[in-house]
């Protein structure tokens, strides 16, 4: 039995949506950010970054929400969310989700918490004030490619594990003075994501209010 250790509206909700789009069996285990759960020695030694999803199947223990992506698709190829091994679209499938791993989940990561970076109030302001550039640049980014005209989902017609991954970032953005959801194509985008049964089992098991972007 699969267990994924989540926090509602954490970066565990990707794992999350694919595990219900795969349609698997598992447990969701509430880690209770508040009470410092992910800083247990129990958690720790799960995932000793202290960091929130770690999932869990028999031996195997995996951090890293990528990483995570990566093993569900490669695990349940029956349930095509990542192109085939070795053709073009599959390295744009490994692009899009290190650019959204490593470029457009730590802007908004640095935009939302960036206390955990400075503590110095202008510091603080500095650095949400870079953040905010940051994301609006690389939303521009994901924008353009969106209205090359390709669509429906970001690597064109197959749906696949960087579509959630990408809808959970432009919900992260939500509170912005320009969300994601206000750019001409990332927010149809995303508004087509959401309307997927799984996605929107998942957004309810983590009891989120509405609206989700
Ligand atoms: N690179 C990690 C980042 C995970 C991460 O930053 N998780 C956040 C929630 S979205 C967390 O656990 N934060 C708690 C903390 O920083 O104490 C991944 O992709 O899984």
């Amino acid at each position: 039995m699969i267990k994924l250790y989540y926090y509602p509206s954490y970066a565990s909700m990707v794992p999350h949506m694919l595990i219900e789009e795969i349609g698997l069996d598992y447990e969701l285990v509430f880690t209770d950010r508040y009470a410092n759960a992910h800083k247990s020695e129990a958690f720790l030694r799960l995932n000793p970054n202290g960091l929130i999803p770690v999932f869990e199947e028999g031996d195997l223990v995996l951090y890293e929400t990528a990483a995570i992506c990566l093993h569900l698709v490669d695990r349940h190829p029956g349930a095509c969310l990542a192109p085939a091994v070795g053709t073009a679209d599959r390295a744009h499938f490994y692009k899009w989700l290190m650019w959204l791993a490593t470029a457009l989940h730590p802007a908004l990561s640095m935009y939302l918490h960036p206390d955990k970076w400075a503590s110095e109030r202008s510091v603080v302001t500095q650095l949400k004030a870079s953040a905010e550039a940051k994301v609006s640049d690389l939303l521009n980014v994901i924008d353009a490619e969106l209205g090359k005209g390709g669509g429906p989902w970001l690597l064109g017609d197959a749906y696949s594990a960087v579509d959630p991954y990408a809808l959970m970032l432009c919900r992260w953005s939500r509170g912005m003075p320009r969300p994601a959801s206000s750019w001409p194509h990332v927010g149809p985008y995303a508004r087509r994501i959401l309307e997927r049964p799984a996605i929107r089992r998942a957004f309810r098991q983590e009891y989120l209010a509405e609206p989700w972007i």
